[in-house]
């Protein structure tokens, strides 16, 4: 029973850590002329990621999005993108410009793997991925006492409940061993009575045979 609680003591806190929510991370991924760096990004819900253009190549603008239903634009139900991203911006004479985009997974309506196009202006494109998992909280949760997770064996057998399970089998060792020789001293006095009562009516026999003759 002791050894039960202690256990529920020390699993209780793991099983609270699990369901504490996600903090939103934040990602950078860096365009450049020939590749994004990196090609892959993997979010969960709230998290964001920023596509930087640091493509220096004069003029040259990328424009990245999910093209849902291949039409080779963004703009269709379902499908986002990034609007026109230049590599560097006038923001005195061009207050629109921009060079980066921020994507926030805002909703778990974007959960899945997207390709995503990085459409340049020099007619090229190219594919990245894009992946994007659940914030889940709902991770099976083990049963009460059943070992979970790496190095599970050193918490649900603590310290407490090893010297008593070993304390338990050393009595019951020294109970098993008390036993054994006890048996084995009742047998010892049980063969030496019967020795010396064998002895006494050989004995006994001798002189009647002495006064016979
Ligand atoms: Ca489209
Ligand atoms: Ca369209």
């Amino acid at each position: 029973m002791r050894a039960l609680v202690m256990s529920l003591v020390l699993v209780f806190p793991l099983l609270a850590g699990l369901a504490v929510a996600h903090e939103p991370d934040h990602f950078s991924v860096i365009v450049r002329k020939d590749r994004h760096d990196p090609m892959e990004v993997n979010l969960i819900v709230n998290d964001s990621v920023q596509y930087i253009n640091a493509d220096e190549r004069e003029n040259m603008t990328h424009h990245i999005g999910y093209d849902k239903n291949g039409d080779n634009d963004f703009d269709d139900d379902g499908e986002f993108s990034s609007g026109v991203l230049n590599n560097s911006c006038d923001w005195d004479n061009e207050p629109d410009c921009r060079t980066a985009w921020v994507f926030s997974v805002n909703s778990t309506d974007l959960i899945g793997s997207f390709t995503l196009i990085d459409l340049m202006s020099d007619g090229t494109y190219r594919e990245v991925r894009l992946n994007v998992g659940s914030d889940d909280h709902s991770t099976p949760m083990p049963e009460i006492g059943e070992c979970f997770g790496a190095g599970c064996d050193e918490v649900m057998f603590i310290p407490e409940s090893s010297s008593e399970s070993g304390r338990s089998s050393l009595q019951n060792a020294m109970i098993l061993a008390s036993l054994i020789t006890f048996l084995i001293s009742l047998g010892l006095t049980a063969s030496i009575l019967a020795d010396n009562r064998a002895a006494l009516a050989e004995g006994g026999d001798e002189s009647e045979q002495v006064e016979l003759r």
